[in-house]
């Protein structure tokens, strides 16, 4: 295998970054699939230096896809190859690489193209939830140029509608898995909370910041790294997720008072690293939580009226719009998101 490399797309995907791969392409031994991700990325390494990794956990990422056996066009199965560790992750989701997965499927033809605009429903295999993805498919072949604009990405680019439903409880269970929509965790008040992704929001205030930090003033900040990692360690098990020590889940999202007329400001580590904005689905678990009366988010989020509600969610290179539509008892039934994606090269990649 190592000698005639294996076929890859690397793509950029919302604003994450990584390879896709079909998994026929990739052996069925999850240690010898590993093993390969890794030296691919080349992991373990700070600067991934030996391999294809851009020393960060956004850039540093893997989506496998097959056919569906579940009933949708495709799975998907989202990998998240550590940067400075051996280790390769399926214990969360990602919605930013869910833009590419689209693409992808098309252009290795899982999906057939249906006219302008081509219907791909994606089977997410992490959370086993359902994503339907609208890719832009002008004269038979994939779009990727256009004048989309998504914050994170400086160029503009065919736009991609995502639309998820019934992803409450993904990882977790239930969208609130302690049943509490506050909590205490450390002498801090939490909302745990998952609709797409397992998160702990917390406000700034309480973790002694205005929220307004760059990225990499809160990653510099070590007093602040060790109270959200011991918050982390203690709210895993109570939201469901076991031992969090090695998992990249629950998200540790800060929030305080929006500054750029959005819902709320956000600011997340994922959970060592700071995102550099913050992740799809981290994000509609976020806006979830502003929806939701005595979460830590009360008196902080502004939120538009109506059932279908615009959400800016801020973050630190500018906000994520997240669509949400309510049921009669205000939660949300189905939400959905504006993405790119785009072809970074198609080839083989050696392990
Ligand atoms: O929350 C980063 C990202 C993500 C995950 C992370 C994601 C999501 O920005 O749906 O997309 O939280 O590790 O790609």
């Amino acid at each position: 295998m190592s000698e005639y490399g294996i076929p890859c797309m690397w793509m950029r995907g919302g604003t994450s970054k990584g390879g896709f791969f079909l998994a026929e392409d990739l052996p069925d031994d999850i240690a010898a699939r590993d093993a390969a991700l890794l030296a691919i990325m080349g992991s373990p390494d700070v600067r991934q230096i030996d391999g294809m990794g851009g020393a960060d956990p956004l850039t540093s990422k893997v989506a496998v896809v097959r056919k569906s056996m579940h009933g949708a066009d495709v799975d998907y199965l989202f990998l998240q190859v550590s940067v400075d560790e051996a280790r390769v992750s399926d214990a969360q989701n990602c919605g930013n690489m869910l833009a590419g997965v689209g693409p992808f499927a098309i252009e290795r033809g899982l999906v057939e193209v249906a006219g302008d605009e081509t219907r791909v429903s994606v089977h997410m295999v992490n959370t086993g939830k359902e994503a339907v993805l609208l890719v832009q498919t002008l004269d038979g072949r994939v779009t990727y140029k256009g004048g989309a604009r998504i914050d994170g990405v400086p160029a503009l680019s065919s736009p991609i509608a995502i639309a998820f439903k019934d992803i409450a409880g993904s990882s977790c269970g239930a969208l609130l898995p302690t049943g509490n929509v506050r909590d205490r965790v450390d002498g801090v008040d939490v909302t745990l909370i998952d609709n797409g992704m397992p998160c702990v929001v917390l406000r700034a205030a309480d973790m002694g910041i205005t929220g307004a930090e760059i990225r990499e003033e809160l990653e510099g900040n070590a007093d602040l790294r060790g109270r959200l990692e011991a918050i982390r360690l203690k709210a895993g098990p109570i939201m469901n997720l076991g031992d969090v020590t090695d998992k990249t889940v629950p998200k540790m999202t800060m929030v305080s008072a929006p500054m750029q007329g959005g819902v709320i400001a956000t600011r997340t580590f994922i959970p060592h690293r700071c995102h550099a904005s913050i992740g799809v689905l981290g994000a509609v678990s976020v806006a979830t939580a502003c929806l939701l009366t005595g979460a830590v988010t009360d008196d902080l989020a502004v939120v538009p009226d109506g059932r279908l509600k615009a959400l800016q969610i801020e973050h630190p290179l500018g906000e994520t719009t997240i669509m949400a539509k309510l049921e009669d008892d205000g939660t949300v039934c189905s939400a959905a998101i504006l993405r790119t994606a785009r072809k970074l090269f198609d080839g083989r990649v050696f392990a």
